[in-house]
């Protein structure tokens, strides 16, 4: 408690930058332009691209500067007639995207434009005997998905829709003998899998399910001199994982395992200070994805400015809340 109770001070340079990353997530969303090379690359998974820049938005306290009518509308047309969303108009539905697409209603208080039984039976029909769920209709099994299931329907308060004893029972069956978790029975333990399975363990009231001590020693482990945190042993740092492994420590209860100063210190290195924006590594070019994964990092490590974000929803805890008790407000 005491070693995140100590306070820290801020060079007037670290916050001025902190406010230029605002630019780049909003223009990468609102773009006009659709020729640049992250439009490009990010066409088939737009709706993901909405929920990491607008979720770091809301982080930065700037949300309102996005039209949500406009965003809304096109989410709304990227849902199928089978309940579920793909990642932009045209395309494949898939439970990543749905989740995505739930995740940017909840943001702006919009759940209610969703005809929550269709999207609720899509995620049914994804579930499998065994309990795991599959991505979409072609079938692919992964423990990302029961995550994604978990976290959608905990969101639209339907959690009670699937079979819940069967979907932890599939998530306990990736377990690993280090003390993490792998996408399917016997696979290699990898960060963002051990964010996922803890993650839906956590939204099901099953973290007993979890040897805590053992993984939070793997999940520490992961700390490099740089203050960074790579996925798996012997690989490079990179911000992303300030969010898949801090968030996997704070749900078990082993954050103040991890150097707190040098984690903070690795993801402002990876700042591009002129332009804004945040990359993977220090000096690479500035991506949505590591800019959303490092300020939601930087929100879990309490850096000043920044709304709390919750560790098992990915979303602002003020968010959380206000789906929680239910309530709506006159945003
Ligand atoms: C709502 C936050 C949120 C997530 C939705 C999609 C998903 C659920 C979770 C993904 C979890 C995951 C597997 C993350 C890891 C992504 C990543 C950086 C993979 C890179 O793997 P390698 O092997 O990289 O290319 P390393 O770092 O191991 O060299
Ligand atoms: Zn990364």
């Amino acid at each position: 408690d005491c070693y995140w109770g100590r306070p820290f001070r801020w060079g007037n340079w670290q916050l001025r930058s902190m406010l230029n990353t605002y630019y780049p997530l909003k223009r990468s969303f609102c773009a006009q332009r659709k020729d640049d090379f992250q439009s490009v690359v990010m066409e088939h998974l737009r709706m993901n691209g909405a929920y990491w820049g607008l979720t770091a938005l809301d982080i930065l306290g700037k949300l309102n500067t996005v039209n949500a009518d406009e965003v809304v509308s096109w989410v709304m047309s990227c849902q199928h007639e089978s309940g579920g969303f793909s990642g932009n108009v045209g395309h494949d539905p898939h439970i990543l995207y749905t989740l995505s697409a739930v995740q940017v209603l909840a943001l702006f208080d919009k759940l209610d434009v969703l005809d929550v039984d269709k999207v609720t039976n899509y995620i049914v029909g994804l579930q499998n005997e065994d309990g795991s769920f599959s991505g979409d209709i072609w079938g692919e099994v992964d423990s990302r998905f029961s995550y994604i299931a978990i976290l959608c329907l905990s969101l639209l308060h339907q959690l009670d829709k699937i079979n819940v004893e069967k979907a932890v029972n599939f998530i306990v069956s990736c377990k690993n003998m280090d003390g993490g978790f792998g996408c399917t029975p016997g696979g290699e333990s990898h960060s963002g899998q051990i964010f996922c399975c803890v993650g839906a363990l956590a939204l099901t009231g099953s973290l007993h399910h979890v040897d805590k001590d053992l993984l939070g020693w793997w999940l520490c482990e992961r700390q490099v001199k740089s203050g960074g945190l790579n996925g798996r042993p012997e690989k490079l740092p990179d911000v992303c994982y300030s969010w898949w492994v801090l968030s996997s420590l704070i749900m078990i209860d082993r954050v103040h395992w991890i150097n707190k100063e040098k984690l903070i210190k690795f993801i402002l290195d990876c700042q591009d200070t002129e332009n804004g924006g945040i990359s993977d590594r220090p000096d690479d070019a500035v991506d949505v994805y590591h800019t959303y994964f490092g300020i939601a990092g930087l929100s879990l490590l309490e850096y000043p400015s920044l709304k709390a974000i919750d560790p098992a929803y990915a979303l602002p805890v003020d968010v959380v809340n206000r789906i929680r008790l239910g309530k709506k407000t006159n945003l």
